[in-house]
């Protein structure tokens, strides 16, 4: 197993329980701010944070109707990579990589980012030649990628079938060594507390009602626990409730929220070393530092807010993670969760002014936003601190859907949806 990139630089780290207190205080609203983000997931922790320490915009309320990290970024598989097909997201996704590999140091808190490496498999003739290109397209752009045939896969994940037997024969992969997988809560609890020593006001358990609209300009929020809360700018990153605030604020987004699941074994000695996916079978699976088998699934195909899924996609998921190792068919699960995912119909996220002015948007991430937290909040921060879109972000306005300028990452993002 590799170990956690700059452990020996860390000074100190708080434990979970004082992280918990100190992100508790709740303090006094202030009348006005510079900024309000509505959300505290990592993504609004971190424009929280970069707004602080990197724009010096320190006037910064945090808003998070339940507690913070209790979102999707709470529950994903934690994958991170950069290794998407076009242009702009790869550029977008490599931002996010660089500022993890220097993420703990920053912090001064271990997310405990660890390169491990990830597999995209392919196990037809067109998967194979679609991670050619994507491999192709990488490079091009400097990321760090490989095409691997059967007997390299093999070689890196000893345990998985790679017989030619089987249902879906692997027939290669594409393999990033710089990708892997970080530590989920610890990343909201580092940068809410990175951001909280700069100024930042974080509120749990305040839940943005409705939006102050004043001359076709967002003045402020209005609040269930503080009532109104005023700023210059408002940001909202809420993930999977987007279309909800977009509508307190008179228009539609693009998006569709629906159940994504994941669960974990309990845990086992160490068996596998990197990360696995497969578009093709519908699963990926890693093994925690504690031992646990992550394993997530596709989307359920309704759409919901229950923040739970169905038994059918599990049950679908742990066939095509069986198919490829047949090893674990006696492993005991032990938990089974699952977020609501704020989907694009171009598999893309929305980085974006809106109609309403000092109203801007960070959302649609859908399966794939965990490992884009740091590069997201950066991007973020700069576009809110301005009031002008960050280079990096100008791809990803919500008016894309208006001209029809998609990025169309579908697939490419070697998950299938
Ligand atoms: P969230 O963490 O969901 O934060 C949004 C916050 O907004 C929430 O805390 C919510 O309570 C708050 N909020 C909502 N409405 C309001 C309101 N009205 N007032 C105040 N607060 C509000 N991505 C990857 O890159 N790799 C993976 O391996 C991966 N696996 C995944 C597996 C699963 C099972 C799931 C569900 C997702 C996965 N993802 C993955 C996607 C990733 O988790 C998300 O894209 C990312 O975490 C989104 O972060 P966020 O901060 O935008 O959203
Ligand atoms: O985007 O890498 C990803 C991912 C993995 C699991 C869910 N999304």
């Amino acid at each position: 197993m590799q170990h956690y990139s700059g452990f020996g630089l860390i000074k100190h780290s708080l434990s979970h329980h004082e992280n918990w207190q100190r992100a508790w205080r709740n303090p006094t609203p202030k009348k006005k701010y510079d900024v309000i983000v509505i959300g505290g997931g990592g993504h609004g922790l971190a424009t929280a944070y970069y707004l602080a320490k990197e724009f010096g915009v320190t006037e910064v309320a945090v808003i998070e109707k339940g507690y913070i990290g209790g979102g999707n970024t709470g529950r994903n598989t934690t994958i991170v990579r950069s290794n998407y097909l076009w242009d702009e997201a790869a550029h977008l996704y490599e931002h996010a990589m660089c500022l993890w590999e220097g993420l703990s140091q920053d912090l001064n808190y271990n997310v405990m980012f660890s390169q491990r490496g990830v597999l995209n498999l392919g196990h037809t003739l067109q998967d194979m030649r679609d991670i050619h290109r994507r491999v192709n397209a990488n490079r091009l752009n400097g990321i760090d990628s490989e095409a691997l045939d059967t007997k390299q896969v093999q070689e890196i994940v000893p345990y998985m079938d790679c017989s030619a037997n089987t249902r879906y024969p692997v027939l290669g992969a594409s393999w990033q060594p710089r990708a892997g997988v970080a530590r989920h809560d610890a990343v909201a609890w580092g940068y809410a507390r990175g951001a909280d020593a700069h100024g930042v006001d974080i509120f749990q358990q305040t839940e943005v009602t409705d939006l102050i609209i004043e001359d076709g300009a967002c003045v402020g929020v209005k609040t269930n626990r503080y009532g109104d809360i005023r700023a210059d700018r408002v940001g909202s990153v809420t993930a999977g409730n987007s279309s909800v605030i977009a509508a307190m604020g008179g228009f539609e987004l693009p998006l569709e929220s629906h159940p994504l699941q994941a669960l974990v074994s309990e845990p086992i000695k160490p068996i596998l070393d990197t990360v696995v996916m497969s578009n093709h079978v519908h699963g990926y699976i890693s093994q925690s530092d504690k031992g646990d088998l992550v394993i997530g699934a596709g989307i359920d195909g309704y759409n919901g807010y229950g923040q739970r899924g169905s038994f059918p996609t599990i049950e679908h998921t742990l066939q095509a993670i069986l198919e490829l190792f047949p090893i674990f068919s006696r492993v005991r699960m032990n938990r089974q969760w699952g977020g609501i995912v704020d989907t694009c119909p171009d598999a893309c996220p929305i980085i974006s002014e809106t109609p309403i002015q000092n109203l801007y948007f960070n959302c649609g991430w859908g399966t794939g936003g965990f490992k884009a937290t740091p590069g997201s909040g950066h991007v973020f921060a700069a576009s809110l601190a301005k009031g002008e879109m960050h280079p990096l972000a100008k791809p990803f306005s919500m008016f894309r859907f208006h001209t029809g300028a998609l990025v169309d990452e579908h697939g490419a993002a070697g998950v299938a949806h």
